[in-house]
């Protein structure tokens, strides 16, 4: 069987075979885990060729895709991410974007907007006094970015599921979509979009959310990977069409659930 070099940028083939094996039943999940995972191994057992190219990048993307699959189905709202005492705030909280913290976007709060769309019933936008009178809550819950960072955080806003009760939002639907102030953007599966602790996030730290984290409004979403909590956020669509997003789009892995 052929090697595979570099086939999907961002992504680590050893990495997904690993996931991959996951979903294989018990034992020939062990038997495979210990004869060393290759990507030569799972295509004999997903009876597919993979090699160098084109053909390869089409058959680990498909396998990422059915990872995705599994993954949400597996995914239990009722599952919750731990939650810490105050003294387990890390400080100073670090800022992470795919640029500096001095080219982060400065939006102004006075003419900010929320614009809403898609498949809900009330397509209008929201200016920040009407998104603070929603009813709010604070967790203190662990970020974890796929770079190999974690820290955690305190963060207060309301329950993204109650905004999607009160726009009358298809929650049938399959995904929710986020565009932020700098071009941006990632999508989440329903399931996570009316998960408890999935946020529209306001204050860090019982403070107005700082520029660094996302102001004025950032998604927190405690069960998925850093890079699926997106910061200043001016638009959000409820779609059944699969929005990727700016790091799914280069590879990463979209469920990306933790
Ligand atoms: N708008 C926007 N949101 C973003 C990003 C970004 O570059 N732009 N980076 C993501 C990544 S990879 C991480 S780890 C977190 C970092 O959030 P923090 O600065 O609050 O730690 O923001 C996520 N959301
Ligand atoms: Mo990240």
């Amino acid at each position: 069987m052929a090697r595979i070099r570099k086939a999907v940028p961002g992504v680590d083939p050893k990495l997904l075979v690993k996931d991959a094996a996951k979903l294989l039943p018990d034992p020939a999940r062990r038997a495979f885990l210990r004869g060393g995972m290759s990507l030569g191994a799972l295509a004999f057992l997903a009876g597919c060729d993979i090699v160098d190219g084109p053909s390869a990048e089409s058959a680990l993307s498909k396998i990422s895709f059915f990872n995705d699959r599994v993954q949400a189905w597996i995914f239990g709202l009722n599952r919750l991410a731990p939650t810490y005492p105050e003294s387990a705030i890390t400080r100073p909280f670090p800022f992470n974007a795919y640029y500096t913290e001095d080219e982060a976007p400065e939006v102004e709060g006075d003419t900010y907007k929320l614009k809403v769309g898609g498949l809900v019933q009330e397509k209008k936008s929201w200016p920040l006094s009407e998104l603070y009178a929603l009813p709010q809550e604070k967790q203190i819950t662990r970020h974890v970015c796929v770079e190999g960072w974690s820290a955690i955080g305190s963060w207060t806003g309301a329950r993204l599921s109650d905004f999607l009760q009160r726009i009358g939002a298809d929650t049938k639907a399959k995904y929710v979509n986020f565009i932020c102030a700098e071009g941006y953007s990632t999508s989440i599966d329903m399931p996570t979009a009316l998960h408890p602790q999935t946020q529209m996030t306001f204050r860090f730290a019982d403070e107005i959310l700082p520029r660094a984290y996302g102001y004025p409004m950032k998604i927190r979403i405690p069960t998925k990977l850093g890079f699926k909590n997106p910061k200043y956020v001016t638009e959000m669509y409820v779609t059944n069409d699969y929005p990727g997003g700016y790091w799914e789009d280069q590879g990463y892995n979209w469920f990306s659930g933790l």
